[in-house]
């Protein structure tokens, strides 16, 4: 056993390759089975253990900086910088989270989790060290990015400036060919025709053993040797992208191989400006399942459950797929957790995977309406975020019907706080014009989206979380913009439970009905524009307590309590929702209880309530 000695990256420099060979094994089957407990990714990691064990061999982390794009493919490289016994609370709340985490580790220097931003992060550091000259000899500035985040608007924002100032930064170029599904772009693609081409990789290990037997790379003799490398390239390359952008492209290397990447960016580090590493490497590689996972090679470990909101949003696309030839549907790379796969199997012509270019995405939507479609954007809360300036301008200020689907929004809890979809609601109450739905049910969703997608005008967006829908009778689905009364209570005090928070709502009901407290209950099922009828009734009361999960700044209880001022209300509301901060990993129904967002919380706020009344 070798892992079991790895207590930081200069414990695996000792290491010879057929050792290394092992460790990998090892590191392989412990990752599978923290994840089996824990839950977690699981794909992208299986495919960077050689990789991450090259970089951390080559270069010295925390001196050198390594930063993961992403992040979600990280978890080797937190066992070699030693967190390995942290891996027994994977994603749990005080265990190790499933991102990089700066509160965790030295090593750990960015946290986002939202995909293409490594290269900006890239060109900032080597920026500042280069201005500040921190360090010894600024230490290196190295950025993992894979094909998939590559096909992000700032990884190419972030490779352009690169190239145009020449910083000093090895990008590797981790190409599985993957995002979740298959990457859709024709740079992966001419990437993949590198791959397909045995003549240029049997030259490449042939340039590869001058290089690796050469005495010392660098200097002339390496100069020598890149030229040499640069002309048989040009021969068997397609049209050099990174080059033409003003860096240098090794590659592609085989990202199994640890010495053979070892020396690649050994390579790269001799070289000065922005240096491009092309590694190959196969997601999910070493375990079966995974390998054998054809719709996302178990990047994660997440299925769309029967019962949940994601599974009805996915039934009812494909019905109104059949009533509606117009309808279409965009996912920035998520076709399968957004639920769209079944729709893109029925209507391949009509389902259009963009990358990870949410941005893109919401554009393209409003280019698709003005001609005429009604695009369905699926995507999670937390990613839309990323294109709200799309949402209001492209989409908004030109009033097109598009359809924003948003799933996970709310506390999402595992995967901490770059997931939450917490400021969705806020964001989208404030786009003109916009229509902003929240399902209390699973049946509330499917009426909501038909609505969405036959009845409105201009943009609107539904959101759900990631929990099990609630199932309910027909008699309990609303219609339409109105809000539905759930419960009448006797004319004191009135609840209003905002999507899911609908349930913490009736479950206070039952509480305070065992102390003859008799509420109201209202689903306001569109929180913009709020129904009059709701609103007019909520002001008949003496106290009103909203609810919901998303910020409670400037979100639906403040648009209510803004609506009863107007109305000359004296009626008090107390607004419950998520505070302004950013909340850790932890179980998501853990968060919400210590925020006060379950039935307790809501009695709790009946009782200041009527205190101050
Ligand atoms: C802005 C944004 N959109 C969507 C995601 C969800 N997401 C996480 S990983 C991933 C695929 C990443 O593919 P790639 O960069 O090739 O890494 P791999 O997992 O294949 O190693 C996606 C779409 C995200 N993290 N950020």
């Amino acid at each position: 056993m070798h892992l079991e000695h790895i207590d930081g990256p200069a414990d695996i420099r000792c290491l010879d390759y057929d050792e290394l060979q092992v460790l990998a094994r090892e590191i392989r089957s412990f990752m599978v089975d923290a994840v089996e407990h824990n839950g977690g990714h699981l794909g992208s990691n299986l495919g960077a253990v050689e990789l991450t064990l090259a970089l951390h061999r080559v270069f010295e982390s925390p001196r050198d900086v390594i930063l993961w794009d992403t992040g979600h493919q990280a978890y080797v490289h937190k066992i070699v910088t030693g967190r390995r016994d942290g891996f027994k609370r994977l994603r749990k709340e005080g265990g190790l989270s499933g991102y990089p985490s700066r509160a965790e580790s030295e090593h750990d220097v960015i946290e986002n989790s939202h995909a293409s931003t490594v290269l900006s992060y890239a060109h900032g550091i080597a920026t500042a060290r280069e201005l500040l000259d921190v360090g010894d000899g600024h230490g290196d500035v190295v950025a993992v990015i894979g094909d998939g985040a590559m096909t992000g608007g700032m990884a190419f924002e972030g490779l352009n400036n690169l190239g145009h100032s020449g910083r000093n930064v090895t990008i590797v170029l981790n190409d599985n060919g993957r995002s979740y599904a298959p990457t859709v772009s024709k740079l992966s693609e001419s990437l993949m025709r590198i791959r397909a081409n045995p003549i240029y990789m049997r030259r490449q290990r042939k340039m590869e053993q001058m290089a690796g037997n050469a005495p010392l790379v660098g200097g002339v003799l390496g100069r020598g040797i890149s030229a040499t490398k640069a002309a048989i390239r040009d021969m068997w390359e397609p049209p050099p992208f990174f080059e033409d952008l003003g860096l240098r492209y090794l590659g592609p290397y085989d990202g199994h191989d640890v010495g053979t990447v070892e020396r690649a960016l050994r390579n790269a580090k001799e070289f000065d400006g922005p240096v491009v590493v092309h590694v190959l490497t196969q997601k999910g590689r070493g375990h079966a399942p995974a390998e054998n996972d054809t719709v996302k090679l178990m990047h994660d470990t997440g299925t769309i459950k029967q019962g949940s909101y994601t599974a009805a949003f996915a039934e009812t696309l494909i019905k109104l797929g059949e009533i509606h030839p117009k309808m279409v549907a965009i996912t920035a790379a998520m076709p399968d957790s957004t639920g769209l796969l079944t729709f893109a199997e029925r209507f391949p012509d009509r389902c259009f995977d963009v990358g990870i270019a949410e941005q893109h995405a919401v554009a393209s939507a409003a280019g698709m309406a003005m001609e005429g479609l009604t695009p369905v954007v699926a995507v999670y809360s937390t990613f839309l975020t990323r294109a709200i300036d799309q949402v209001n301008l492209d989409v908004g200020l030109h009033g097109e019907h598009v359809v924003f689907c948003l799933d996970r929004a709310g506390i999402t809890g595992d995967d901490g706080p770059s997931h939450h979809g917490v400021l969705d609601m806020v964001l989208c109450m404030k786009v003109p014009g916009m229509t902003v739905m929240a399902p209390s049910s699973y049946q509330e969703l499917e009426v909501m989206l038909g609505y969405a997608v036959e009845l409105c005008d201009g943009p609107v967006s539904i959101r759900w979380p990631k929990t099990q829908a609630v199932i309910v009778s027909e008699d309990l689905v609303g219609s339409g913009l109105s809000a539905r009364k759930a419960r009448t209570g006797d004319g004191r005090i009135c609840l209003i439970g905002v999507g899911k928070m609908l349930q913490a709502c009736l479950d206070a009901a039952e509480i305070l009905a065992e102390e003859d407290i008799d509420v109201t209950v209202w689903d306001p099922r569109i929180v913009k524009p709020l129904d009059g009828e709701m609103l007019g009734d909520a002001a008949s009361h003496d106290i009103v307590v909203s609810v919901e999960d998303g910020f409670r700044e400037g979100g639906v209880g403040t648009a209510i309590q803004l609506a009863l001022d107007d109305m000359d209300s004296d009626t008090h509301v107390e607004v419950l929702g998520v505070p302004i901060e950013y909340f850790r990993h932890a179980a998501p129904d853990v968060i919400l209880e210590r925020l006060g967002l379950d039935a307790v919380g809501v009695v709790s706020a009946v009782r200041r309530g009527l205190a101050k009344i």
